[in-house]
């Protein structure tokens, strides 16, 4: 067996281009004893970088001073251009492995040989946000993996929501320009609770069923960790026979799929704009290595028409129940970036970079995604050649015979670069297919050509509705809020009207309820608002909306509680502490949550040393001011002598209150829990045999008994069902 090529690991220094040995050999002895000076960037060693060249020490300065112009010039050039969508992201290296081989449905290598460890690079993103924007912002995620296998990179550019708003790659500009702020004033950032928005939204039908996802808590995950991807369109997988199937790909998570409340985004963007890199960027740095396992959802060639909906349509989803997800794979996330700028921002995905055994439907908004990436990399990478980025590289062997061209890097030998040749023996030359040359599926395809789309396409409401109708009571009061803060924000009437109007379509009670949110009196015969985005000379009752599926369908799996109780594993506890605080207490609950890999963290009035009852010292990093339990999953108040003065302190009320109102694990002991009383938290106690009662834990003194309780509370993520309790009804 070859040995594995490990994850690609970018040189510390500028890559070298391959050329002149006897250059090399030069660089091999100088480099020790001159890799500890300063030196521009052609090897001269710098004497003064404190001072520019001046004519006398009080004169003008010197335009011959090159070594201020170099430094100057490279500084001026540092940015280039964010993405245009998900411009703000964070990303990770890792390996993936597949569990067993999948030979019998495709012929890619790194999906049929189980001892094959693939490298990845993985980013995850906010699609509307700047690049300096806020993690929290309600939002689609991108979820991006390279794959860097021994037959070429396979780059999966997924969401963690399974459809998207439009159903053809034309109308993505629109979209984009709607969501992202507005063109006059730049407001809002990062924030589809705007009028351009859902002005468009509220013309094009076909984006019910996303908006549906975009208003559910998907769109605030708690960590990057805990979300769902997906590759959203039908691929094709094909085995070493030709046979194609069609297939969904999907990412699970280990560690749950689970969000945070819509109130807590909201502060964490104030408390820490950074929440979800920092998490993720903290679990590796601890060893928590982040892990999804691959699905797959299958469906033979001959399947194609078994279902209400098109396969082609990437507003619709394949429902778990009529198509099992095939876990077929792991992918662990173990090693951070070196440089944010090198890995993070050079990373340059494409979904047209494929590796034989995977191909592509005519899903009309994947077909333009195969146009646009390499476009958007010309412009953002500055010329054809970020494929020679160190992060871009792929492990396999790339020669070809392209050429020159901004910022090339390799330096080509020989005289030939052109194919066919004679003069070097006609290499690098064509590999037929059994030497892994990419085939591509010899789908056979008839047809007029045509400006249109398939009547299968026209569904806009049966999805939306499905997935409304299996979301938890909790995540269905979240989605309705969320439509009223969002149409709440929006400032015209008529679009607020007709965006209820489509929802009258989806389902009633949440037309009605939302509609109460925002004053507007339904009608009692409700009719859908027209399809505007119908052709000049399209018949607009040939665009209006189709029921082609099953009116009552539900699909459990598309409920986050689906994942509950989930792994504890790296969640983040606030134990508030005062001088002279319980430590036995505080002891027995950190053992209880470390036993499964949750932290505790101790804040105090103030940062600096701590005494607790056993006059132990101890450092505190965070206090009260410093940070907020906005980034903590539940609080913990230690009872001791001084814990009362808690009682006159603001933040820390703030701090309890918060994590109550954000249905989090609450607990305290002794005199901590007078915090609790301070801060209008009912005190509950501490021997409730239910995980998921929301009352909180309060004993006198911490036992072993009530830290098992506190910790299986906090494996239900968040306690939903109190929010009633704190709310007028809907
Ligand atoms: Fe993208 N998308 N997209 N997109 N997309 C980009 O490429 C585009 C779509 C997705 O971390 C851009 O390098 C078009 C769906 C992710 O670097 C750009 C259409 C899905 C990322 C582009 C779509 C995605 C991008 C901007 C409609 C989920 C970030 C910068 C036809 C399946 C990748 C760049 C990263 C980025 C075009 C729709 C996922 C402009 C034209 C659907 C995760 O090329």
């Amino acid at each position: 067996m070859p040995k594995r090529p490990s994850a690609p690991k970018p040189p510390r220094r500028a890559p070298r281009p391959a050329g002149n040995p006897k250059q090399e050999q030069l660089r091999e002895v100088t480099r020790d004893s001159r890799d500890a000076n300063l030196a521009t960037n052609q090897g001269l060693l710098i004497n003064d970088d404190q001072n520019t060249l001046k004519a006398g020490d009080r004169g003008p300065s010197l335009i011959e001073d090159f070594h201020f112009r170099e430094k100057i010039t490279h500084f001026d050039h540092e940015r280039i251009p964010e993405r245009v969508v998900h411009a703000r992201g964070s990303a990770a290296h890792g390996f993936f492995r597949v569990y067993e081989s999948l030979e019998d449905i495709t012929r890619a290598g790194f999906l049929t040989d189980p001892a094959r460890r693939t490298p990845v690079f993985v980013r995850f993103s906010t699609v509307v946000g700047s690049r300096g924007s806020t993690d929290l912002a309600r939002d689609v995620r991108g979820f991006a993996v390279k794959f860097y296998t021994d037959e070429g990179n396979f780059d999966l550019v997924g969401n963690n929501m399974p459809v998207f708003f439009i159903q053809d790659a034309l109308k993505f500009p629109d979209l984009i320009h709607a969501v992202k702020p507005e063109p006059h004033n730049e407001i809002p950032q990062a924030a589809s609770a705007h009028d351009t928005f859902w002005d468009f939204i509220s013309l094009m039908p076909e984006s019910t069923h996303m908006i549906m996802w975009l208003m559910s808590d998907r769109a605030i995950p708690r960590s990057y960790r805990m979300m769902e991807g997906f590759g959203v369109h039908t691929f094709r997988l094909v085995d070493a026979a030709g046979v194609s199937r069609f297939v969904k790909f999907h990412w699970k998570p280990l560690l749950g799929l689970h969000s945070v409340a819509w109130d807590e985004a909201q502060k964490i963007s104030g408390k820490d704009p950074d929440f979800h890199r920092r998490d993720l960027w903290e679990a590796i740095e601890r060893g928590a290595f982040p892990e999804y396992e691959l699905g797959l959802q299958i469906v033979e060639e001959k399947d194609e028409f078994a279902f209400g909906f098109d396969l082609l349509d990437p507003t619709k989803i394949i429902p778990e129940e009529l198509v099992p997800v095939r876990r077929v794979g792991k992918l662990t996330l173990d090693r951070n970036p070196d440089n944010f700028f090198a890995e993070t921002e050079q990373a340059a995905f494409h979904i047209g970079h494929v590796v034989p055994g995977i191909d592509f439907s005519n899903d009309p908004l994947l077909q333009g995604r195969l146009f646009s990436y390499t476009d958007t990399q010309l412009l953002r990478l500055g010329g054809p050649n970020f494929h020679e980025i160190p992060i871009n590289r792929p492990i396999a062997p790339n020669a070809n015979h392209q050429r020159d061209g901004f910022h090339r890097q390799a330096i080509d030998p020989g005289r030939v670069s052109y194919q066919p040749n004679s003069l070097g023996d006609d290499e690098p030359r064509q590999a037929n297919e059994a030497a892994g040359g990419y085939v591509t599926y010899p789908e056979p395809v008839a047809g007029t050509k045509v400006r249109a789309r398939g009547a299968s396409f026209f569904d806009h409401y049966s999805q939306a509705r499905m997935f409304y109708r299996s979301q938890s009571k909790p995540e269905q009061q979240h989605l309705i809020k969320a439509f009223r803060f969002e149409l709440g924000r929006v400032t015209t009437p008529a679009v607020r009207e007709r965006m209820v109007m489509h929802l009258t379509q989806v389902d009633a009670t949440l037309a009605t309820l939302v509609a109460k949110g925002l004053g507007i009196e339904l009608p009692a015969d409700p009719v859908p608002p027209p399809n505007r985005s119908v052709p000049a000379d399209g018949d607009p009752a040939a665009f209006q909306h189709v029921d082609l599926a099953d009116r009552e369908a539900v699909s459990p799996a598309l409920s986050m509680t689906s994942t509950l109780p989930a792994p504890i594993a790296s969640r983040r506890v606030a134990v508030l502490v005062t001088d002279g605080f319980d430590a036995t207490g505080v002891a027995a609950l950190s053992k209880a949550l470390a036993s499964q890999g949750a932290t505790t963290h101790l804040i105090g009035p103030v940062v600096g040393t701590i005494r607790s009852d056993s006059g132990e010292a101890m450092e505190l990093k965070y206090s009260v001011l410093t940070t907020s339990s906005v980034v903590f999953d539940a609080v913990f108040v230690a009872g001791g002598p001084a814990a009362a003065q808690w009682t006159s302190e603001a933040d820390a009320i703030d701090f309890v209150r918060d994590a109550f109102k954000h249905c989090k694990t609450i607990g305290a002991s002794g005199e901590g829990i007078e915090l609790l009383r301070a801060s209008a938290v009912p005190v509950g106690a501490a021997d409730s045999p239910d995980p998921a009662d929301d009352a909180t834990i309060v004993t006198e003194r911490m036992t072993r008994a009530a830290a098992i309780r506190f910790r299986d509370s906090l494996a239900m993520h968040r306690l939903w069902t109190r929010e009633p309790e704190l709310h007028l009804p809907l």
